[in-house]
């Protein structure tokens, strides 16, 4: 380990689709982070890179949905996501964005060498075409319906209701989401890059050689191995992305996963112009932090391509992380079922290191695991307010009353067995913590760190120093019992500044609090002060306490179950309506009870009566109508997702309920002003909410 001479870690460079959620951070970015901070505190040369990922599919998707350009979709996010990272404490050297001029020219680059080298091979295929938008449909594009459940808005890839994987030739009535055509098969040409002239190398450098890495990794890894690799697309057939270096290539573009993980390439040049140390020189320690679904581009493709590039590094591990589920059910952000991290952010400020120790210590390390409200709860209220912030607490309240605010001496004449055995788990705990950490066992190693401070509470209360204060103010304390209680205290808090030691990788905020509380500087985190219990010198005075963490109640924890279930989205209107987040984007499910607003909330909605003057289908949106509205004092735009439900010409004259100072909106191109109320039945049918008898359009609903 230590014949490294640096260290490079990368996270995954999230999809600037959308927000990340807590399955981001549990599965990658905050183990990343622990580990980070733990190779900083041990002082080693290590650089941590991560950024956007802005190309591909998902980012043209989404600029779809929400009628947009890809170009304002992943600014939209990358800002977003960055800000979710840096206050959650996601201490990263540097975010970059795949969009980046040095980004395209690196990936470039390293395209055009290999196919200098010879390496790609040329082919022309068929594959599924839109004549009508005249382009080329990735998978995704492709919609129909669902031969095993039948659900109509079934994709080329996937049905999100039944969870089937499928390919777009299974699709009853399939058809291009970008205009109604049938796609047809059209020759296509495109660049592949021949895996399985690798797979000889990579069962060595992989079944043979990283025998350590984590079970699930190496499992996957070699189940493609025993399958056998084949020739993989490098290029694909579309205007956004970066364009294929070629003279002949109009219209194509490096695969996303071709250009994101050169991504990390290209953010370290940013970063330093050093950066060729960090990915040329053989004693780099290259380590990806990724999640279950990226393992075979970052152990297979990506490695395969740095072998065929031959100037560059290999992983050294890649410790992927399988899912986290919320309350029981897989993540899904079509259907919004996820906690987003920066709606978390705004609910429960000044928890950002709660978010972090529940996270790591579910940690979905070895196997898929669950995220509760609920136990997020317990976590924070029984374990960090309980055991490490009450035993942080109890030292600082005894200290400041039986020592006079000030660290007491250790008389070395009396010390017992109890306090030979806190020492003992003091110098213990280091080693454990390191290694855990080392292996990529976070839980394992944060389990560590709290017990330390459980065997301080079990020490204090075994201890009971305020029994031994004399109530007779004549007489005082007796020698024998002062010295006892110094020693107590001396200890508790040299076991306190290494808690701020040990926690500070895991929960940077509260070892910051502590570090103030105990009037000292960074310097003290430094790895090498760990274990040691002469950290403190003897009559220095402290602060008084501050608590680290509040308890969390029940009612706030309802409240987010209740977000969570109103913001649901079901999977037939996700695909018009797909969530941002649920914070921004109204949910047209069955509301379960949503929470009280005041009265001053519900006076900013400016409702007022309309009657639809015309309506019309929206080109390339099946579920999109253009309508007409009159306001009485002015006709309106509106944009509804709701052509599913109703035909144009049966719709045109009816009244209905209008949220008129709804932000302006552009779907589809077509900026929407304004938003029609409708009731959702138990059979998801909508139904207008409107007035019974025939009344002037543009009456206030007050
Ligand atoms: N953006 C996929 C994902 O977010 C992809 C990772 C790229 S890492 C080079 O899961
Ligand atoms: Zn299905």
């Amino acid at each position: 380990m230590t014949d490294y001479k640096r260290i490079l870690v990368t996270a995954a460079l999230p999809y600037a689709n959308g927000p990340v959620h807590i399955g981001h951070m549990a599965g990658v970015y905050i183990p990343a982070d622990i580990y980070v901070r733990y190779q900083r505190a041990q002082k080693r040369d290590i650089k941590f890179v991560c950024g956007s990922d802005e190309h591909g599919v998902p980012i043209t998707i989404r600029a779809m949905k929400e009628g947009i350009t890809p170009q304002q979709v992943v600014d939209k996010y990358h800002a977003i996501i960055k800000d979710s990272f840096e206050k959650m404490g996601i201490s990263l050297d540097i975010y970059s964005r795949t969009s980046n001029k040095v980004h395209h020219e690196t990936a470039s680059d390293f395209f055009k060498t290999l196919y200098d080298k010879g390496l790609f091979e040329e082919k022309e295929t068929e594959q599924f075409y839109d004549e009508k938008a005249k382009v080329f449909l990735a998978d995704r594009y492709i919609t129909g319906t669902c031969p095993i459940c039948g659900n109509p808005n079934a994709y080329g890839d996937q049905c999100e209701r039944c969870g089937s994987s499928l390919s777009p030739e299974m699709l009853i009535n399939p058809h291009s989401t970008l205009s109604d055509a049938v796609p047809i098969k059209r020759k296509t040409k495109h660049w592949y890059f021949p895996l399985q002239n690798y797979e000889h190398w990579l069962s060595e450098w992989i079944l043979d050689g990283h025998k350590e890495w984590k079970p699930n990794v190496y499992g996957q890894c070699k189940s493609w191995l025993d399958t056998g690799l084949q020739s993989r697309a490098m290029t694909r057939d579309s205007n956004w992305g970066i364009k294929v270096p070629l003279p002949d290539a109009e219209g194509k573009v490096l695969y996303v996963w071709f250009d994101a993980p050169i991504g990390y390439i290209s953010a370290t040049k940013e970063l330093t112009d050093q950066w060729s140390d960090y990915w040329c020189k053989e004693d780099t320690k290259l380590i990806h932090f990724i999640g279950k679904d990226n393992i075979v581009f970052h152990c297979i493709i990506f490695p395969a391509m740095l072998k065929a590039h031959e100037n560059f590094v290999l992983p050294d591990n890649v410790p992927a992380n399988e899912f986290l589920n919320i309350e029981g059910e897989k993540v899904s952000t079509s259907r919004n079922w996820a906690v987003w991290v920066n709606e978390y952010l705004v609910d429960f400020p000044g928890c950002e290191d709660v978010l972090r120790y529940v996270l790591c210590s579910n940690a979905p390390e070895t196997k898929d695991n669950d995220f509760t409200w609920k136990d997020f709860q317990e976590k924070n209220n029984s374990e960090l307010v309980s055991i490490f912030g009450n035993f942080v607490n109890r030292t600082f309240v005894l200290m400041h009353k039986l020592c006079g605010g000030k660290v007491p001496p250790l008389h070395a004449d009396v010390l017992d067995e109890d306090d030979k055995a806190l020492i003992a788990y003091i110098e213990n705990a280091k080693k454990k913590v390191e290694e855990n950490i080392e292996n990529y066992k976070f839980r394992d190693a944060l389990f560590e760190v709290i017990d330390l401070s459980r065997k301080g509470n079990q020490y204090l209360q075994k201890k009971e120093p305020w029994k031994k204060v004399s109530s007779d103010k004549e007489q005082g304390t007796s020698e024998a019992n002062q010295k006892s209680i110094d020693n107590c205290l001396h200890l508790c808090l040299q076991l306190t500044a290494n808690l701020s030691i040990l926690i500070n990788p895991f929960l940077p905020n509260t070892s910051k609090k502590m570090l103030y509380m105990m009037k000292v500087v960074d310097k003290m985190l430094d790895w090498e002060n760990a274990g040691k219990t002469k950290l403190l010198s003897v009559g220095y005075s402290l602060r008084p306490p501050e608590l680290l963490f509040r308890k969390i109640e029940d009612a706030e924890i309802s409240l987010q179950v209740e977000k969570l279930k109103n913001g649901l989205v079901k999977p037939e209107v996700a695909s018009s309506q797909a969530p941002v987040s649920s914070s921004e984007q109204p949910s047209t499910n069955q509301p379960v009870n949503k929470s009280t607003i005041e009265y001053d909330d519900f006076a900013k909605l400016d409702l007022k009566t309309g009657i639809i003057l015309s309506a019309e289908k929206v080109a390339k949106a099946d579920k999109l109508l253009k309508l007409e509205i009159d306001l009485g004092f002015e006709k309106r735009t509106i944009v509804s997702g709701i052509a599913l439900h109703f035909k144009p010409e049966e719709i045109v004259g009816k009244q209905v309920v209008v949220v008129a100072n709804l932000a302006p909106r552009k779907m589809r191109g077509i900026e929407s002003n304004g938003m029609i109320l409708m009731a959702e039945d138990k059979e998801g049918k909508l139904h207008f909410v409107m007035p019974e008898n025939k009344i002037d359009a543009g009456l206030s609903i007050t």
